[in-house]
């Protein structure tokens, strides 16, 4: 095989551990870092947090990366840097900051959604941070709030694994690193995520019925990922930007621009308060 081939996640005859291991060794050498202790992936709203984390070691494009593609959403940030975090007590860690993320809706398949994960894990990551942009189902969440994840539901009728890989997921986002991020910010409400395949938005039935089974919040990403992250036996703490109120529940329709402007809006913030949660990881 070339190196294209072997590291083709459409390629059934590639394990996407092999491509992870081989991204892994890729960022360990273009970074200088053979190690990284947390990883965080940025959606729509989070971009700004990794400067504020600490000193930015290396940034790589990530489309150089085995197995990454160019980000498909317009506002993501197409590099992947290594940052030195100083802890409170003067222990340093570093943060592998991923800044894009492939969706399910991109119609790859499940491989490269799980991919970013996989490479944190690789990497010797054993904290995966998953933020986003998404929709809430509550009116007095409004756009620029930030939620706790506690569970998931998919409405995705896929897996990132493959075969016969039966993980228990109680517990899928650790009670602990909530409580952590609540150290930071006592106000941090929790909810539960509803991950779709999109790209459309939701219709208002659809919203409704994610309500009625126990959803806080409509998105497309962070629930598969966080399937990858639990096999691969890393703690996660899911972080949602609540970007729009969910369609139905809003007086008016959703649009991409609408998304972006609350993401540009609560940034700075929002940044600042991740990176504060990711320096007590
Ligand atoms: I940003 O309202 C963002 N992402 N499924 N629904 C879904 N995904 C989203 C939404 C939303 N807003």
């Amino acid at each position: 095989m070339t190196s294209a081939t072997k590291h083709d996640l459409s390629n059934p005859a590639v394990s996407p551990f092999d491509v992870a291991r081989a991204a892994a060794d890729h960022i360990a050498k273009a970074t200088g870092v053979a190690t990284h202790d947390v990883a965080v992936t940025l959606g729509s709203g989070w971009g700004g947090a990794a400067e504020l984390m600490g000193e930015v070691v290396a940034e790589i494009p990530s489309e150089e990366i085995p197995g990454f593609a160019k980000p498909a959403v317009e506002g993501h940030v197409a590099t992947t840097r290594s940052i030195r975090v100083e802890g409170a007590s003067g222990e340093v860690r570093h943060v592998l900051v991923l800044g894009s993320r492939t969706h399910l809706y991109e119609g790859r398949g499940v491989r490269p959604v799980a991919h970013g994960v996989r490479t944190a894990a690789a990497a010797g990551v054993k904290t995966m941070v998953l933020t986003n942009g998404c929709g809430g189902l509550h009116i007095s969440w409004r756009p620029g709030q930030v939620v706790l994840i506690r569970d998931h539901i998919s409405f995705t009728a896929t897996s990132p694994l493959e075969g016969a890989t039966f993980v228990d997921l109680t517990g899928l986002y650790a009670p602990r690193l909530r409580d952590l991020a609540r150290e930071v910010d006592p106000t941090l409400p929790e909810g539960v995520y509803a991950q779709f395949r999109g790209p459309h938005y939701e219709t208002p039935a659809e919203v409704r019925m994610a309500g009625i089974v126990g959803a806080d919040l409509v998105g497309m990403s962070t629930g598969l990922e966080a399937i990858a992250a639990r096999e691969a036996g890393m703690d996660v703490l899911g972080l949602s930007l609540v970007t729009n109120l969910a369609a139905g529940i809003s007086p008016t329709p959703l649009s991409h621009e609408e998304v972006i402007e609350a993401g540009t809006a609560a940034g700075p913030v929002i940044s600042n308060l991740l990176a504060q949660i990711v320096q007590k990881i």
